[in-house]
């Protein structure tokens, strides 16, 4: 082996929601979830094992990033772990979009990771062992390994060796397309994993949302093999407001829209009443992301930017899952 190998991994994002964790510690979803990679958001990241580095280093868009470094290090650890080496290593990753935004950048950042450090230690992993791997470092990240439309099962078992994603359809199968309305780029105030274990901890609600959850997961299913996009967009929306609902309730609330996220999704349901073929899915963050068919792509990108509060739109269509570079 050289040591060293780089990886680049899509963003995806969750048509049926994750939110929520069955084991903190393996990083076990509570819910399964169902998602799309996109194929123009991504990050790349090169891993280069260096033997007499006293500790992992991990440089993110060209600054060092002490915050993040425990992570890498802990999921880093796993695959040193696997592949029986105690060898150190300088990370370097680049996402081409606002990090920590709730624009999925740990989702395409921890699959690029292990993808990279498991060919850098010469592991012959399987796409189901990467997709394990990627959970640990952040559970939307499973997902990333693949492309399209994929599916993330929540698993039973207590070493957590049946929670991984697998595709549900190559993106060409439906190639819907992607329309970001950026609303503020900056990073949030509560991540994702905080924000869902104060969920799990204190909202009402948060029962009924993991007990609800298989039907939504059946129902997108079969709306994604019948490419039928009217169920698809009524179970993303149910699935996305039921997680805000359940995320809201938390003590302290938990509200990750501002006034232009509200005003999207009014504009994609006018959209809608008016017969374009597009539904609207919201992470935790404010920015809105709208489904589409490929024809409806440019009106509803030219709606959301005529919004007051949308700084910015990026469009995407559906891509391919992790690539070695
Ligand atoms: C999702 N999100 O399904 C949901 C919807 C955010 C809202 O997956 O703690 O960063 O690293 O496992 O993967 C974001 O959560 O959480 C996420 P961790 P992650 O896309």
């Amino acid at each position: 082996m050289d040591n060293t190998a780089t990886a680049r991994a899509r963003a995806n994002i969750a048509l049926v929601k994750y939110w929520g964790k069955a084991d903190v510690e393996l990083n076990t979803p509570a819910v399964g979830s169902i998602s799309i990679t996109l194929d123009t958001l991504w990050s790349q990241t090169q891993v280069r094992f260096v033997p007499g580095l006293d500790s992992d280093r991990f440089v993110l868009n060209d600054l060092s990033d002490r915050k993040q470094l425990a992570r890498v290090s802990a999921c880093l650890d796993l695959l040193r772990a696997r592949a029986g080496v105690d060898t150190r290593a300088d990370v370097a990753s680049r996402n081409n979009f606002p990090t920590g935004a709730g624009l999925a950048s740990s989702a395409s950042g921890f699959a690029a990771l292990v993808t990279a450090a498991a060919a850098a230690l010469d592991l012959q992993l399987s796409d189901r062992e990467l997709s394990i791997f990627a959970r640990r470092g952040s559970g939307s990240a499973a997902r990333s390994i693949f492309g399209g439309y994929v599916e993330m099962h929540a698993g039973s078992a207590t070493d957590g060796c049946d929670s991984y994603a697998e595709p549900l359809a190559p993106p060409e199968a439906w190639p819907l397309q992607v329309v970001v309305a950026i609303t503020n780029a900056g990073a949030k105030a509560v991540g994702s994993g905080p924000g869902m274990q104060r969920s799990a901890q204190s909202s009402p609600y948060y029962a009924a949302w993991v007990d609800t959850s298989p039907r939504d997961l059946a129902a997108a299913r079969a709306a994604i093999a019948a490419r039928d996009f009217e169920k698809l967009a009524a179970v993303a929306e149910h699935s996305c407001l039921k997680m805000h609902a359940a995320a809201l309730a938390s003590e302290p609330a938990l509200l990750y829209w501002n006034a232009a996220t509200v005003e999207c999704m009014h504009a994609i349901w006018r959209l809608r009443r008016e017969g374009v073929a597009v539904f609207f899915t919201i992470d935790a963050g404010p920015q809105v992301k709208a489904v589409c068919a490929p024809g409806a792509r440019a009106q509803v990108a030219a709606a959301l930017e005529s919004l007051p509060g949308v700084v910015e739109t990026l469009v995407s269509g559906l891509g391919p899952g992790v690539e070695l570079l």
